[in-house]
């Protein structure tokens, strides 16, 4: 009786044949996946990935995942993370006790001064509630997820999301109680920012909203405001008394330089906006597999900040109680030594670098070479690691089913996955694709 009254309530459909039909576990279990909205966001980023991995053919391209990939199309492991595992890999003093619930305190603590600066006001007056996380999503999890409980929203729990945005950020917000709704951010016209659009749904939110900003390499677009957007947007935020979530996974990636890309976060600091910040060392360091993360919140004075981690901690007891070490230890080794640092600050131009030679070589070969039709100024004008093509779903589709280059179906294409071996096949494609004879 009790479990067919929980498979009322999950609202699924049971088959005489002793399953069910949606998710097809047999009925006696309790808790079924095939719930209204399962599926619905699910892990095409992945999906993608394992179709191109089981994909035989010897030229395919995945431009899907915004992983950095070297020149030889392989996985790079920092120099620098290399040398950091080394001197961990030899200390006899490490164990492997479990972290304080709010993370590593000598990698919370870099990783703030990282993101808003050595200089940051917030940061010497203790305003800073950092936390360690599973890397971005963790992030923008546990973000979400503070806010779903102790922000004042002014109505609805809604969140407003550039049009279009990193996909996961609907479920993100949506499991845990915020409606997702979008501000226009890209114009498919111009290929550029919408500003007046994102503007004018600044003004007319309700007051004391919460938007969510890139901080730098917008995914998927490539399209940053300008430093002078940025201090109009902070204007107008400001007037609103809205809330900056700052989603800043691409530091470094965005211009090669670690200041610069930081630059909107610590002036909307300066400024005084209310914000949180979410950071991720996937990219920049290389470090896609270790989940290493960190959530900053600002408070409005030191006690704040304090209650603020003290419940932080709480919510972060009971979903994963200890943050992983071994990610949090080697980016600690290399925010905390100035030569190491110095170190990956070179290694970070290289990858920025790579990524920005294959934006000019593919402008090139398109504009010049093959006179594709079209304006694509876009390439090179756009930043970080993605490149948002303007192709449609055909031409994707196209693309993936014809040529074996794998990417999104918005037409977003990882740099990162071009080099000097692939780019032509690439270019070339890409042209039949917008010719309509691929
Ligand atoms: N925020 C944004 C804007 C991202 O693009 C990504 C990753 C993350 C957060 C989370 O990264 P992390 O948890 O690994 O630190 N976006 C990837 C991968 C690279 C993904 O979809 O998860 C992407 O291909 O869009």
């Amino acid at each position: 009786m009790a479990s067919s009254r929980v498979s009322q309530l999950l609202g699924h459909v049971q088959t005489p044949a002793g399953e069910c039909s949606l998710c097809i576990l047999p009925r006696h279990r309790q808790v079924h996946t095939c719930g209204p909205n399962a599926q619905k966001y699910g892990s095409s980023i992945f999906k993608l990935t394992a179709a191109y991995k089981a994909d035989t053919f010897a030229d395919k391209v995945n431009l899907g995942v915004g992983a950095y990939r070297d020149d030889d199309n392989k996985p790079w492991v920092l120099p620098v993370i290399k040398k950091a595992k080394a001197i961990l890999a030899n200390d006899e003093a490490l164990d492997h006790e479990y972290l304080p619930i709010t993370g590593l305190p000598e990698f919370t603590s870099a990783a703030a001064r990282l993101i808003l600066s050595p200089d940051s006001v917030a940061l010497k007056e203790g305003r800073v509630a950092s936390v360690q996380t599973i890397s971005g999503t963790g992030a923008n999890h546990l973000g979400a997820l503070f806010l779903s409980r102790f922000y004042e929203f002014n109505g609805e729990k809604q969140v407003f999301l550039s049009n279009p945005t990193w996909i996961n950020h609907l479920a993100i917000f949506k499991n845990v109680g915020i409606a997702p709704i979008y501000y226009p951010y890209y114009d498919p016209k111009t290929i550029g920012l919408d500003f007046a659009g994102f503007v004018n749904s600044l003004r007319n939110a309700p007051k004391r909203s919460v938007f969510l900003l890139h901080a730098c390499a917008h995914n998927p677009t490539g399209v940053d405001p300008t430093p002078e957007q940025w201090e109009q947007l902070a204007d107008v935020i400001l007037e609103q008394g809205h809330y900056a979530f700052f989603d800043c996974a691409y530091q470094g990636f965005a211009s090669g330089d670690l200041d610069r890309d930081a630059s909107a976060v610590r002036y909307f600091e300066q400024r005084g906006v209310p914000m949180l910040i979410c950071q991720s060392f996937a990219k920049n360091a290389g470090l896609y597999g270790e989940r290493i993360g960190a959530l900053h919140v600002i408070g409005s004075t030191k006690a704040e900040a304090d209650r603020v981690k003290s419940q932080l901690s709480v919510l972060q007891r009971s979903e994963i109680s200890n943050p992983p070490s071994h990610g949090a230890r080697l980016v600690s080794m290399i925010l905390n030594d100035p030569q190491l640092f110095a170190e990956w600050q070179r290694d970070i131009k290289t990858m920025a670098q790579r990524i920005i030679d294959m934006r000019d070589r593919l402008f090139d070969i398109l504009t010049n070479k093959l006179k594709t039709p079209g304006n694509w100024d876009h390439i090179v004008n756009q930043i970080g690691m993605f490149s948002f093509t303007g192709i449609n779903a055909e031409q994707v589709n196209a693309l993936i089913e014809k040529a074996h280059i794998y990417l999104t179906a918005n037409g977003r294409i990882s740099m990162a996955g071009l080099n000097s071996n692939n780019i032509d096949y690439f270019a070339e494609n890409l042209d039949k694709a917008v010719r309509g004879t691929l």
